[in-house]
């Protein structure tokens, strides 16, 4: 504990080993910093609670060839430590898998945080209780912890999802989800191969296993637009370029709209001929990535614009793919170019000219089942030695239920969202007090470079838990009345965007059953920014604050500091 630091810990000799200030789940981007912040700079007692038996989170689990982050790694980084930022250096202008797993294992290690993280334990349920005012963390193995706060930083995409094909256990091959890939090299050499799935992972896959393949088929259910990632080694000369404008750079990140130290480079395509708005998207496509999607401002929220930038890709799909028939059908035609997670590729549709390179279009012959030897549509039955389902995930939702989160009066996280996340700031959930999560739905999470939302999360909570330890405030928790407004910004702000006119994971839709919402916070990740920091500034505004630990054992009463709005 820092000297400074004046609140009557939660860690008595007594409960020396079960009660914390906070419990965390997850140990990537997210999970780290929070634990360096808390316990380093606040001096607070936490736990880190992880499935896997390593850091990494979500670069942990996508071990699948190809796997390559779509942001620049320059900025795929912490800004908040000049050191790391001094002694890391990235060797490609996209960093691969192993790489950004390295560089969170030398952040752990660098920051000696392992200590502090339980490895291989799996949160199967979090009890908020009401009397005491803390958490109770159950994991798989039985065992129970407490913490006055409890934080999810399980990520926005961690639950692999299989559609429900059936007969996906009978396959008598090998079969993979991108998201869960072993750790042990997978061989396709001469092998007969299926990718289910042309969403950002599949378009990162297939190219990287199409060459080794003895034959590879691809099942498509929607053609997708994919932008040249145009990825490069990074030099001596890029790295030292980059450090000398490092704050700079990160300034300009941390204070856009998407997160990234680049915005729209024009205000709109509305009004300009074909020619004009050619001239302007030429240079942006060469740039590459997702430099091409902030070609103008207004590509999310003007059809007009939005046509001419998805006009531009469709025409390079065609230019590429030499069989005009297989082209057309990789062409999209059913949705607004981003309205579904925007893929960047190295060589996608170039793969299609391989002759060992197969499309199936599940639109016309939909999969009816796995069989033993392989994919069953309404047309064929096909025989393949592996399958890969690279069909995504349960997003932003999925692992928070999974966890069985209960809080005031037994209310089920599941229950409470049963229509669609409702929170406060995409932050915090009204009645379940001291719960946090970072990067949540209704945050801009998944719409932004994420370290950057990850970081502006984790102080805004670790500020937070320090402020009302320090004022020895027990209990915090969102105002119905500011849950409800927020929800409805929400709603407001994405139906006002073409997002909402897609089948998307963003809208829930890959999940049937799901409630068909759209989740993440579009407003910008600057304007996001400015809004928590000001309802923090305004003595946290919409929240309510409990005023002494001497009221929490008056159950039934809840005697409450109303700061804001009530009920
Ligand atoms: P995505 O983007 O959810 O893509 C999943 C793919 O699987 C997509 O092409 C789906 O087609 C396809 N899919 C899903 N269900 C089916 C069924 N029933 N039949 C055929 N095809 C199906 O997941 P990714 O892993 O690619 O990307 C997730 C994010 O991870 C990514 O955006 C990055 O942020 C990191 P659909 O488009 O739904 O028709």
């Amino acid at each position: 504990m820092s000297e400074n630091n004046t609140h009557e810990s939660a860690v008595t000799a007594e409960t020396a080993e079960t009660d914390y200030d906070a419990i965390v789940v997850g140990a990537g981007f997210s999970g780290l910093y929070l634990l360096h912040r808390l316990r380093d700079e606040f001096g607070l007692s936490v736990k880190v609670i992880e499935k896997a038996d390593d850091v990494g989170g979500t670069w942990y689990w996508n071990r699948y060839p190809g796997a390559r982050c779509d942001s620049e790694s320059h900025v795929y980084c912490y800004s908040f430590n000049d050191e790391i930022l001094e002694e890391w250096d990235w060797s490609e202008r996209y960093p691969e898998q192993p790489e950004v797993l390295e560089y969170l294992r030398f952040v752990a290690d660098h920051l000696d945080l392992r200590r502090d993280i339980d490895f291989e334990r799996e949160v199967t349920s979090a009890v908020f209780d009401e009397a005491g005012g803390r958490w109770e963390i159950t994991t798989d193995d039985g065992s129970q912890e407490t913490a006055r706060y409890f934080v999810s930083a399980v990520g926005c995409l961690s639950k692999p999802f299989i559609p429900d094909f059936g007969g996906v256990d009978s396959f008598e091959g090998d079969w993979y989800h991108t998201g869960k890939w072993p750790h042990e090299p997978v061989s396709f050499s001469g092998k007969r191969v299926a990718i289910i799935g042309t969403g950002a992972t599949g378009i990162q896959v297939i190219p990287e296993v199409a060459p080794e393949a003895g034959e590879l088929t691809v099942f498509q259910r929607t053609p997708n637009y994919a932008v040249p990632a145009r990825n490069r080694p990074l030099d001596d000369k890029d790295r030292e370029e980059i450090k000398r404008n490092y704050d700079e750079i990160l300034e300009k990140a941390h204070n856009s709209g998407f997160g990234h130290p680049f915005e729209a480079a024009h205000e709109t395509a509305e009004g300009l001929s074909n020619e004009e708005v050619e001239e302007l998207l030429q240079p942006r496509w060469e740039e590459g990535g997702f430099r091409y999607m902030l070609t103008f401002g207004d590509l999310i929220t003007n059809p007009e614009t939005n046509e001419y930038v998805s006009d531009f890709i469709r025409d390079r799909i065609r230019e590429t793919v030499n069989d005009p028939e297989l082209g057309e059908k990789l062409v999209p035609t059913d949705h607004y170019y981003a309205t579904k997670r925007p893929p960047l590729h190295t060589n996608y549709y170039e793969t299609f000219n391989r002759d060992n390179v197969d499309l199936v279009d599940v639109r016309e012959t939909p999969i009816e089942r796995i069989t033993p030897e392989g994919v069953r549509t309404t047309d064929a039955d096909y025989e393949f030695d592996t399958i890969i389902y690279a069909t995504g995930f349960d997003a932003m939702t999925g692992t928070l239920l999974q966890m069985d989160i209960r809080g005031r009066d037994g209310l089920t996280l599941e229950e409470k969202w049963s229509d669609g996340p409702k929170t406060y700031l995409g932050l915090s959930v009204h009645s379940f007090p001291n719960m946090f999560t970072i990067t949540g739905p209704q945050s801009p999470s998944v719409l932004s470079n994420m370290p950057v939302s990850i970081e502006h999360h984790v102080e805004w909570v670790s500020e937070t838990i320090k402020s009302l330890v320090d004022r020895d405030v027990p209990l915090i928790e969102p105002t119905k009345t500011a849950e409800d407004a927020w929800t409805e910004h929400n709603r407001q702000v994405g139906e006002s965007t073409l997002y909402t006119e897609a089948d998307s994971w963003y809208m829930g839709d890959n999940v049937p059953g799901k409630p068909r919402v759209f989740t993440p916070y579009v407003g910008g990740v600057d304007v996001y920014h400015d809004t928590i920091l000001e309802a923090a500034e305004k003595d946290y505004e919409g929240f309510e604050l409990t005023e002494s630990t001497q009221d929490l054992g008056r159950q039934g009463e809840q005697p409450r500091l109303s700061v804001m709005e009530g009920d």
